[in-house]
């Protein structure tokens, strides 16, 4: 049996089915979360699905999560969506269902699921939902207008709008068919992109204030007293990871944003892998995205300095 197979004959066998992703969730985590959620809940009403995590204020337009005790557990089908490792899956309760699936595009980390399916050429896990839903009704119609946002939403968050090389022509039929619902889409967008006035101000202090050394690599360093003077949190400074992006000869970059006790690290690129550096720092992700975390400024020189090095290579 294929494993879509699989996975659907799994859905189908469970009355409760849990849905977790990664801890400090993106457009990704819970458009593929809560995305799966609402297609089981369509196409199985008799079924009791649950969505857990921290909800996030950012991405409160999207879904919320859903309170439920650890005696839920007992019986429930728990799958884990975008989440390349167990310690970064919000909610460990996910260990306590009967059987684990895992629903992954990062490279493999940590094949934490008693099944897992993991696409590392897919754009987004959203998109792997969407072939999963595909693989299983015959016509296009065989979804709600609320989970084609949420995997629409999934995909733009992943993709940059389309633009990371992680675009792939499938990546762009599939949004072909979800578009056709009629959700509203420049809502989407809206809400994505738009930055409060302290987050704008904060851009305009990044885009004077970074390096770039002759290895092409671009450090910024946010400290508690930069964050306090703009009166933006370490969350929402993500939403700023990308300025980076248009700068030419900046081949990859990482921001370092201070925290109380670590700095915690994210990491862009161009055109070099740099998911090798960030696991030498506490970290991991993708080959052009990843996040890592130190301990002090001296360690942020080290990791720019590693980066350094595989920018010359
Ligand atoms: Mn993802």
């Amino acid at each position: 049996m294929d494993i879509l197979a699989l996975i659907f004959k799994k859905i189908g066998a469970y009355d409760r089915i849990i849905i977790h992703r990664h801890v400090r969730p993106d457009l990704d985590a819970f458009g593929s979360q809560v995305g799966l959620a609402e297609w089981i809940r369509f196409k199985f009403p008799d079924k009791e699905v649950h969505c857990v995590g921290e909800n996030s204020d950012s991405l409160s337009y999207l879904a919320t999560m859903d309170v439920i005790e650890d005696q839920d557990y007992t019986d429930a089908l728990v799958i884990i969506c975008d989440t390349a490792n167990s310690p970064r899956i919000d909610d460990q309760r996910y260990s306590l269902g009967k059987e684990t699936i895992k629903i992954d595009h990062h490279p493999i980390v940590d094949q934490y699921g008693d099944i897992n399916w993991v696409d590392t050429g897919a754009s987004s896990t959203s998109e792997m939902i969407y072939r999963l839903i595909a693989h299983h009704t015959d016509s296009d119609s065989e979804m709600t207008t609320d989970v084609a946002r949420l995997l629409y939403a999934g995909i733009v968050g992943d993709t940059g709008r389309f633009l990371y090389s992680s675009t792939t022509a499938q990546t762009f039929e599939i949004a072909s068919k979800l578009v056709k619902y009629p959700f509203d889409r420049a809502a989407i967008h809206q809400n994505m992109y738009e930055l409060t006035p302290s987050l704008a101000k904060l851009k305009g202090y990044l885009l004077n204030q970074f390096t770039v050394n002759d290895a092409g690599v671009c450090s910024i360093k946010l400290t508690r007293e930069i964050l306090n003077k703009y009166q933006v949190t370490v969350e929402q400074t993500n939403a700023l990871v990308h300025v980076y992006a248009d700068i030419k000869g900046v081949k990859c970059w990482a921001m370092f944003v201070e925290e109380d006790h670590q700095i915690r690290v994210r990491i862009r690129s161009k055109e070099v892998t740099i998911n090798g550096v960030a696991a030498q720092f506490n970290g991991g992700g993708h080959p052009f995205a990843s996040g890592a975390t130190v301990s002090n400024w001296d360690e942020a020189d080290q990791l720019v300095h590693a980066l350094t090095e595989v920018c010359q290579q």
